[in-house]
Formats: structure tokens, C-alpha cells, sequence
């Protein structure tokens, strides 16, 4: 028997193991929910068959901006300046079309310093997964709220939060963001359809998940605990995603699920539990979002989904090619088109 060879590692449809998916040993707290994110990152993508070296990580500053780290080791990184990630996002986007982008931020990094940056990303429905990992607290610099801690809501200290929340997931709907979703580190089965899903989406999605900090908001009168997460998660429904390379016929009943075809041909299924909600209508999106936080609840699920709108590359009328790939003679005008341009001036 052959001894040099361990047992057979299970190949994804681009022939590659689950090991170019993962990143270095996680140095977070044991039991952040940021490391389940990550866990979850991985699978999605060696599942899905996406090449990491076509992939660029990006974060800005924060426990959360730290996992990027912990994930598909074969990609490209940058972590860039707290709160700025969408702008290096939107450059590497436009700079080449053929990458896959995915960024993580925090609550902190999204709600506060980055707010602006954010806005203006989910403006222009730029094609980058973004996900929030949102533990309501800056965990980084030692647990200070952040702009998603609920009022009324206490730090360990006992100090109680006397400022509204922002919720991040009405202000992406609003914004124009064409994939917008919730959901709890803790839902293996819900954030990995979503994640998967994202992975066939053209435009920004935008993934708020509730991802508890252990060390600084994990207790009692804090409304981003393991405990308030598991009472209080309102599921849309079940969400269901078919890839358009499992050539699976899947029967349902219209009248209770909700089926979406993504722009690859994949299929999301969207079955309803509590109520009539069709995903596609921006007006309910964010009403539910409204009416379930008032009852101190938070809906999880796929939030609201645009397919086929314009991505910010298709807005631009950006060549196909990856302008990071084109000659010179190509990406600059010639001493004939200046010498036009400054003859119509005259
Ligand atoms: C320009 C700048 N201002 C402030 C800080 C300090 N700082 C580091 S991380 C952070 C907030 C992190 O919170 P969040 O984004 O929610 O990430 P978490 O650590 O909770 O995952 C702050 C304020 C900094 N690094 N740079
Ligand atoms: S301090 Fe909080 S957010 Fe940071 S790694 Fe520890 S548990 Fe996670
Ligand atoms: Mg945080």
C-alpha cells in the first residue's frame, strides 16, 4: 500500500481542493462571530467553483477588517485606511472587470468614518460583495459603541446607548444597492445560500450580518448578543439557491416561494413563512425592515433584489476588455486627438 499519499481531497468543478479557499489561522477572539463569517466565506466560494486567484479581499480597519486575512490565501488583498474600502473597491473594479471583489467592514468601519464612502459605493451599485460584520460595537479599540447599537441598549460597564440606531440594510435599499441581505453568523444554512448567491449577482450586495463580539458585547442589555440574535431573528422564509451549473430541476409552488433568476442563470428561491413579502419591491423592503425593528426584531433573508440593474461598469459604458490589461496607445490620446480637443477650445 502506498503510504506517501494521504486520502483523496475532494475537488471542486475547477479541479481545485478546499485548501487555496482558506487563509491563515485566525488570531480573534475564540467564539467571534467575525471566524463563522470567514468559515462561511470559504465554503461559498470553493463550492461555487470561483478561482481565488480572480478574486481581491479588501477591508479597512477593525476586528472585522482583520478577516479578510482568514480566508482564500490564493487571492489578492489590500486592507486599506479605516472607512475607505469602497473607494480602493470601486478603483480595482474599474481598473479590471474581471475580478471578483469581496469587502469586509465592521459597523464601526461602515456606520462611522466610512459613512460617506459607503453611501456613494451603494450609489453606483458598483459589482463588489460588501459585508458588514455587524457586532454593534467598535470590538477593535475595545467594544465603544458603534452607529448600529440599538438605544437603549448597554455596554458591560452598564453604560446605556442614548443615540438611534442607523441601520445599514434600509440605508443600502435607499441608496440604490441592488442586492441587500441580513442575516446571523451564527445561520450556517441561511448565510451560505445568501454568500452563494451573491457570488451570481452583478452590483453591489450588500450583507449586513449580525456577528456577536464575544469579549465586549456579549451580555445582558446588549441587542447584538448570541442570546438577543437567536430570539429575536425574524427569517423571511427559506432561502434556496440553485447554481446554474447543477442542472437541477427544482418543483415549486409560485404562491408561496418566490423565484429569482440571476443574471448566469442561476435560480434563488425564496420561500415565504410569515408573510406575503416579494423581495423585489423596494417600498416593502424597507417598510419590514422598519416595522420588524420597531418591535425590536430584526428580519434575516435576502432583503430586497434588483437583477437586471445596470452594475456602475455598464452605467460607465466601460470596454469589455480589463483596462488594466490595454496598451498604452489604447488608454492614452494621441498627440492628434489633444491636438483636436485643443483646436475646439480655440
Ligand atoms: C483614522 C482612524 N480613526 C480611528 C481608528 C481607531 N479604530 C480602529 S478600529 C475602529 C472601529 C472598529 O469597529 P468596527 O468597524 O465595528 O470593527 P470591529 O472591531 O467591531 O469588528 C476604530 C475607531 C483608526 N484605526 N483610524
Ligand atoms: S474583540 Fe470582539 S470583535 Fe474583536 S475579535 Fe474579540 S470578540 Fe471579535
Ligand atoms: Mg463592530
Amino acid at each position: 500500500m502506498d503510504t506517501t499519499t494521504g486520502p483523496a481531497k475532494k475537488l471542486n468543478r475547477i479541479g481545485l481542493d478546499v485548501q487555496p479557499y482558506k487563509g491563515g489561522k485566525t488570531t480573534l477572539c475564540a467564539g467571534c462571530g467575525h471566524n463563522a463569517i470567514s468559515e462561511r466565506i470559504v465554503e461559498a466560494f470553493y463550492e461555487m467553483g470561483v478561482d481565488p486567484r480572480q478574486v481581491v479581499k479588501l477591508s479597512g480597519i477593525g476586528c472585522s477588517s482583520k478577516s479578510p486575512a482568514y480566508f482564500l490565501g490564493a487571492a489578492s488583498g489590500f486592507n486599506t485606511v479605516h472607512g475607505r474600502m469602497p473607494s480602493v473597491g470601486t478603483g480595482a473594479m474599474l481598473a479590471n472587470r474581471n475580478l471578483i471583489a469581496i469587502g469586509v467592514s465592521g459597523d464601526g468601519d461602515t456606520g462611522a468614518i466610512g459613512i460617506g464612502q459607503f453611501v456613494h459605493l451603494m450609489r453606483r451599485n458598483v459589482p463588489l460583495i460588501y459585508i458588514i460584520e455587524d457586532n454593534g460595537c467598535y470590538g477593535l479599540t475595545k467594544g465603544q459603541f458603534s452607529p448600529t447599537a440599538d438605544i437603549g441598549s448597554t455596554l458591560k460597564t452598564g453604560v446605556v446607548n442614548e443615540l438611534p440606531p442607523l441601520d445599514t440594510c434600509a440605508l443600502a435599499i435607499e441608496l440604490g444597492a441592488s442586492f441587500v441581505a441580513r442575516s446571523f453568523s451564527g445561520d450556517k444554512k441561511q448565510l451560505s445560500s445568501i454568500l452563494k448567491a451573491s457570488l451570481s449577482h452583478r452590483g453591489t450586495c450588500m450583507i449586513d450580518v449580525i456577528s456577536p463580539c464575544v469579549t465586549f458585547n456579549d451580555h445582558e442589555g446588549s441587542t447584538k448578543s448570541y442570546a438577543y440574535a437567536k430570539d429575536h431573528d425574524e427569517p423571511l422564509g427559506e432561502v434556496s439557491f440553485v447554481p446554474f451549473f447543477d442542472d437541477i430541476s427544482v418543483d415549486y409552488d409560485p404562491g408561496t416561494t418566490t423565484a429569482v433568476s440571476m443574471h448566469d442563470g442561476s435560480k434563488l428561491f425564496l420561500k415565504k413563512v410569515a408573510e406575503d413579502y416579494d423581495p423585489t419591491d423596494k417600498l416593502e423592503a424597507v417598510r419590514l425592515i422598519h416595522e420588524t425593528a420597531r418591535r425590536g426584531e430584526f428580519a434575516t433573508g435576502i432583503l430586497y433584489i434588483e437583477p437586471d440593474k445596470d452594475d456602475f461598469l455598464t452605467q460607465l459604458g466601460v470596454v469589455d476588455e480589463p483596462l488594466a490589461t490595454l496598451p498604452l496607445e489604447r488608454v492614452r490620446p494621441g498627440k492628434e486627438a489633444l491636438d483636436e480637443v485643443m483646436e475646439a477650445l480655440k
